[in-house]
């Protein structure tokens, strides 16, 4: 599908990876809903396994369906080919052990999803792969910071949860000097916002459980970057490890992912408006928000992402009694972790998503116990608002 050049983002978004002519006409990609597919004959079984002839084998290696989603996602961020995860931490683990040897060092931003901090603590304890935080606000703290055996430099931007941003120009034009791969966790920003690639990163991931999805109802992972990078990876941290996708579930991101501009978009209205509400409530104590632009990081959100997204995060006045009481106050929006839905989700990271962080190095990534991070979703921005300002004002007296 799809001319010489290619369509624009909006297109691919809905066409690209499937033709219907392939598959009689049907307007919707059908599931391939098999474990394994029969070889013609005993000699065509050893050629597909020898990689002399193309053809489908086994879903742990390869499935229709999925494959769908591989292309669409290696389009819409501009390299040159996908993988599917069962989850995001499937694609962190694959793409940092593929990356990785015993005795490597991984250069990490100052602050990662809870989850991808605690493997990166398992892979020092366990495989003796170090890792070191670092801002990696100018070229000379990267240099600093780079070791003669870092072979992998781990990105999240915005960070989860705080919100700081990282110069991915800058990242990239110190790591290809070095000749160093850049690994870029875009799962805030999906590729309608930020576009790693084109900024000179090799690799980026998603967790497409978030925004790729954007209905709640899967887990799931991409990994995007050269071919060669790619295939290495499906012939040994996904084959033989074996996290991969459901045929379903890439169904239903094939489905999620067409609405992903318009989803966007509204998602970066809403959070203008939240954020604008947030900023002048007296209850909160700071916003971190990349449309801030009172922050030191909007000029990096002005060059890299095409508007702010949908996810702010704030401090609120008091303690974290008081963070969970405004939290329980809550009427409209939803507790839960996770992010990227239509629903608008709060929670607490100190004691959720970044709980395992011990509380030394939480604070020096910037989560305190008052720090909430909220997920804005699709509904009316004012119906946001008013439930904010509904909470804020059951806990007036306590702060
Ligand atoms: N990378 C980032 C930046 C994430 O935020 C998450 C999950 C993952 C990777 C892992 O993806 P998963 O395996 O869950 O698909 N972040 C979550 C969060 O902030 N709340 O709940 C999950």
């Amino acid at each position: 599908m799809g001319n010489e050049k290619g369509y624009r983002f909006e297109t691919e978004i809905i066409h690209k990876g499937y033709d219907c002519n392939q598959f009689q006409g049907s307007l919707v990609p059908p599931i391939f809903q098999s474990s394994t597919f029969t070889f013609p004959n005993a000699e065509s079984g050893e050629r597909r396994f020898s990689g002399e002839e193309a053809g489908y084998i086994y879903s742990r290696l390869g499935n229709p369906t999925v494959r769908m989603l591989e292309e669409r996602m290696a389009v819409l961020e501009k390299g040159e080919a996908a993988l599917a995860f069962s989850s995001g931490m499937a694609a962190v683990s694959a793409t940092l052990m593929s990356l990785t040897k015993s005795g490597d060092h991984i250069l990490c931003s100052q602050g990662v999803y809870g989850c991808t901090f605690g493997l990166l603590q398992m892979l020092k304890d366990k495989y003796h792969i170090d890792h070191q935080f670092s801002p990696m606000s100018t070229k000379e703290e990267l240099l600093d910071a780079i070791n003669p055996n870092t072979t992998c430099i781990f990105v999240e931007t915005p960070i989860n949860p705080t919100m700081k941003l990282v110069d991915l120009e800058l990242v990239a034009s110190v790591a290809n000097e070095k000749g160093i791969p850049v690994v870029v966790d875009n799962t805030f920003c999906s590729p309608y916002l930020q576009k790693p690639i084109q900024w000179g990163c090799d690799v980026v991931i998603h967790s497409a459980t978030k925004f790729i999805c954007g209905h709640g109802d899967v887990i799931g992972g991409i990994v995007v970057g050269k071919k060669s990078v790619i295939e290495r990876m499906a012939s040994t941290t996904q084959k033989d490890i074996g996290g991969v996708m459901s045929p379903f579930d890439a169904w239903l991101l094939l489905r999620g992912i067409k609405t992903l501009a318009i989803r966007m978009e509204r998602h970066c209205k809403n959070a203008e408006k939240v954020a604008s509400f947030l900023a002048e409530h007296p209850g909160v104590e700071n916003i971190y928000y990349p449309g801030d632009k009172n922050s030191s990081d909007y000029v990096i959100a002005k060059k890299q992402m095409l508007e702010p997204g949908g996810i702010i995060a704030f401090t609120i006045k008091g303690s974290k009694e008081n963070a969970q009481t405004f939290m329980n106050h809550l009427k409209l929006i939803k507790i839960a972790v996770s992010l990227g839905d239509a629903e608008t989700l709060i929670q607490h990271p100190a004691t959720m998503t970044h709980s395992v962080v011990p509380t030394e190095e939480r604070k020096e990534m910037g989560i305190g116990d008052n720090l909430l991070r909220l997920s804005v979703g699709l509904e009316a921005w004012e119906d946001i608002c008013d439930d904010l300002k509904q909470a804020f004002e059951k806990i007036k007296g306590d702060i």
